[in-house]
């Protein structure tokens, strides 16, 4: 059996039912994606992005001459390309990415645009370590490129683990350039999550439709709803499923009862406080040097150092 067939099953037999929020990205659930940062109550890509309109010099000069730039992620994002536009003596580019497909077709299309840029993909999963390239100018320090929130998607350990992974491949000298959202009106933070046209709900159930192309699964879409809670004490929106009746699923060989009303987690997305994410990654091993905001302070990017 695959080991994602294995994690698939394993999540599903715990007494919270959770399918790793790593499934929700197939073609269609990056489509789908792709919608939710152009709606108007999904503010997270709109403050990132306006952050790094406004401060990406600061953050050059911060990053310095002939620094690899190692993004974890595939880096076809908008939020790159503005960096990557301002970074002109950069000695590597080096995105990082579990999907050899989709990684290869972002590199082509990053080699196209920034023809100059020694782009140096590297397919791996990004929570455990992995070896860097060796590009032709040695770099004078590696910084780390993290955009776009999703260490909310980790769990306070795997995300200080992930941190640790990350101060680790960033070396002596070396940095972290990490986009994170901050924790405010719980009101807005809902409404992210819980949008008007259901393109969320979409996404959210589509995870259910992958896993039945791709994994053999037989969920009834229609027997699940999509549920979206912040958590203010946690600090966390909890994304989930809720089965509307009592109901077996099957996955390969393995069967599932899930009862009316139960829920299958999908996914954190964790809210920082500029206090509590300085601790994290102090004790990590950064130190936070530099926090850019929106003028809304809905979201962040900082620069943190290896201490
Ligand atoms: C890609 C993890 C940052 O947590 O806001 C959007 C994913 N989930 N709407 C987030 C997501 C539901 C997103 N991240």
């Amino acid at each position: 059996m695959s080991n994602a067939m294995k994690e698939l099953i394993e999540g599903l037999s715990q007494p919270q039912k959770m399918i790793s929020p790593k499934y929700f990205y197939d073609e269609v659930g990056s489509q789908l994606f792709e919608e939710i940062t152009e709606l108007p109550e999904y503010y997270l890509t709109d403050a990132e992005l306006e952050i790094m309109r406004r401060y990406v010099d600061e953050m050059v000069e911060l990053i310095g001459k002939q620094a690899s730039l190692i993004e974890f992620g595939s880096g076809s994002s908008l939020k790159t390309r503005i960096l990557l536009g301002h970074l002109d003596e950069l000695a590597a580019y080096v995105p990082v990415d579990i999907s050899a497909d989709h990684l290869q077709a972002s590199a082509q299309q990053t080699r196209r645009d920034f023809p100059e840029l020694a782009v140096h993909p590297v397919v791996a999963d990004f929570t455990r370590p992995f070896d860097l390239p060796t590009p032709d100018i040695t770099p004078v320090k590696n910084v780390i490129y993290f955009p776009g929130s999703t260490l909310g998607n980790f769990e306070y350990a795997e995300a200080m683990e992930l941190l640790r992974v990350m101060r680790d491949e960033a070396g002596d000298g070396g940095a972290l350039l990490i986009g994170l959202d901050l924790q405010k009106d719980p009101d807005i933070i809902h409404r992210a999550y819980n949008d008007s046209e259901g393109v969320t709900a979409k996404f959210n159930l589509n995870m259910l439709r992958h896993l039945n192309t791709n994994y053999g699964a037989n969920f009834d879409l229609d027997a699940f709803e999509h549920r979206a809670e912040y958590d203010e004490e946690k600090g966390r929106v909890v994304l989930e499923l809720v089965s509307q009746k009592d109901q077996n699923v099957t996955i390969g060989d393995a069967e599932f009862a899930i009862a009316d009303g139960e829920t299958i987690l999908t996914e954190y997305s964790h809210k920082y406080t500029l206090k509590g994410f300085a601790r994290m990654a102090h004790d990590a091993g950064f130190e936070v040097e530099k926090v850019w905001k929106d003028p809304d302070k809905l979201f962040s990017v900082q620069y943190c150092v290896r201490a």
